[in-house]
């Protein structure tokens, strides 16, 4: 008998050894398990760390003609057939008339952050302050307001892709160098209306996809094709633009105390080859003309990087121009420029493998300015977005690039999420098994290397227009019914998971605890009970 039980015990304790080695603690086992690398990570995230979730105006509130509301790019672009199954955002996730639906859902969550972003076209109808749509102005006031009663705190972006069509059709958009103080006008009237509420300003989101995907290859509206030059145009006035608004902020409303900044987008570029310096140039190339393009100048010294001014010129040249296709800052510009925020707003989903490749093309091209091809290997996990294939890792490389090249800032991932298919529901493993390696990669970060993170939004808080791809792609922590007029949200296990992660602020000891531990103690469980019976029947 005693001979029995002490081998029933020993085999039990030899399944559970044999359990935990068999469950990994990679999120990732079958691409991405290099121990030093790969493996997840037990720890809690500093007490002050910041927790929140993202939406943007025209991919959730629908109400596109309420009150006087103007139209915007987005509005006409989606009306042009430009979008999957000719689908629009008139109606979206209609937050605009649920507001308090989404701010319960926030609460629920238990995050202390929401970021937005405010409809330019509800509040100026023609995007100028010679008319103000009061209507639009209480929409932001109510919600503000339900947030803060709820213990939620906004984090509001100025200019999340929707620009007033007024602004299209009058000056051309971004390309104008009028936009500058128009959109400095229409930020200090948010900034005086909303300042004293509001704590963290984004002037804009994400200018690089603004710029390449609106102004350069025809992708997302305005819908230019002008792949050598309107994008760095664009992008030369939104930098201005930016740097205006935080003047006025700092000049103005100091005394509310709030910080501000700018997101900026970008995929890792790792290099193809490590070994090869060609490739390594060609990877910080990439992360120069994405990411550095506007945080050169706003986090470093007022100007463009070295590498874009020397590629673009040099192409410029050769193609006949008299003059770069990269604009100049004059002095003062750039006195005006350098140090404009007060925190880093990073928004990353993937990672990109670059090699070096002088680009042999005539044509003038900001891709072909960069002399370099990049592409995610097909053993890299996929999501529903063809762009987007998880690399958990990445996202630490990238942390460490910021803090590196811009001096150690504060840093703020204003989003970051997966998508899953249309007809996915509820049970999204797929966002978990996401969101686990991504964040346990932020605390990586914070916790090896030091990076100064001081918050992370979940990107997003609901199903959403998922812009070209309308509903086709799901982002949400929460479903979205669209089929329904009442577009009812429901919670799905991702949001669950989060919850959870926000209310023991980080990742259970034993992580490889968490679900594993517990999967291990049922397997124990299991086979204990089936040595038992075996072993009593045979001995
Ligand atoms: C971001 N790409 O956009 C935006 O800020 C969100 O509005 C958007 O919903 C989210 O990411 C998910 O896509 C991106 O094609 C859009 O590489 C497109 C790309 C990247 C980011």
């Amino acid at each position: 008998m005693i001979a029995k039980l002490t081998l029933c015990v020993f085999l039990c304790f030899i399944s559970l050894v044999v359990a935990q080695e068999t469950y990994p603690e990679y999120s990732y086992p079958s691409v991405f398990s290099e121990p030093g690398r790969d493996l997840l990570i037990a720890g809690k995230f500093p007490a002050d760390f910041i927790w929140g979730s993202a939406t943007s105006a025209y991919q959730i509130e629908g109400g596109w003609q309420e009150d006087d509301k103007g139209l915007s790019i987005w509005d006409t672009f989606s009306h042009n057939g430009r979008i999957y199954n000719n689908q629009n955002g008139d109606v979206a996730c209609d937050s605009y008339h649920k507001y308090e639906e989404d701010v319960a859902l926030l609460k629920n969550l238990g995050v202390s952050y929401y970021r937005f972003s405010i409809s330019w076209p509800r509040v100026l109808p023609n995007g100028t302050v010679d008319y103000i749509d009061e209507a639009g102005i209480e929409y932001y006031n109510n919600l503000i307001t339900s947030l803060l009663d709820n213990g939620v705190e906004p984090m509001v972006t100025l200019y999340h892709w929707d620009l007033p069509q007024f602004l299209q059709d009058e000056y051309g958009g971004w390309e104008s160098d009028e936009l500058v103080d128009i959109f400095n006008d229409y930020a200090d009237l948010m900034f005086e209306r909303f300042g004293e509420k509001v704590k963290y300003w984004i002037t804009f989101n994400e200018p690089y996809v603004v710029c390449w995907l609106g102004y350069g290859i025809n992708v997302f509206a305005p819908g230019i094709y002008d792949p050598g030059a309107a994008p760095y145009r664009a992008a030369h006035t939104i930098i201005k633009a930016h740097a205006k608004a935080y003047h006025t902020y700092k000049q103005k409303y100091s005394s509310y105390g709030g910080k501000l900044s700018i997101t900026l987008s970008t995929d890792f570029g790792i290099p193809e080859d490590p070994n090869k310096p060609e490739d390594v140039a060609a990877a910080e190339r990439y992360m120069q003309f994405t990411a550095g393009w506007f945080a050169h100048a706003i986090f470093k010294n007022g100007d463009y990087p070295d590498t874009m001014k020397w590629q673009v010129g040099n192409k410029s040249m050769a193609q006949g121009f008299e003059e770069s296709r990269l604009p100049e800052f004059t002095e003062e510009e750039k006195d005006e420029i350098k140090g404009t925020y007060d925190f880093f707003g990073l928004n990353s989903y993937t990672s990109t493998v670059c090699r070096a490749e002088v680009d042999t093309g005539t044509e003038p091209n900001y891709e072909g300015d960069q002399d370099m091809q990049r592409y995610q290997p097909d053993e890299w996990p996929t999501s529903t977005s063809s762009w987007l294939r998880p690399v958990p890792w990445g996202l630490r490389g990238l942390l460490n690039w910021v803090k590196n090249e811009y001096n150690n800032p504060d840093i703020f991932i204003t989003e970051n999420g997966v998508s899953t298919a249309l007809d996915s529901g509820t049970e999204d493993e797929e966002r978990v098994t996401f969101y686990r390696a991504y964040i346990n990669e932020v605390l990586k970060a914070i916790e090896q290397d030091n990076v100064k993170v001081k918050g992370y939004f979940a990107w997003s808080l609901m199903d959403n227009f998922e812009w070209t791809s309308g509903y086709s792609q799901r982002f949400g922590l929460h479903y979205v019914d669209f089929d329904d007029n009442d577009r009812p949200r429901t919670v799905k296990t991702s949001a669950q998971w989060f919850k959870d992660l926000i209310a023991y602020n980080g990742f259970e000891e034993g992580y490889s605890a968490g679900n594993l531990v517990q999967q291990n103690f049922v397997i124990c469980i299991l086979s204990s009970v089936l040595i038992t019976l075996f072993v009593s029947l045979r001995l």
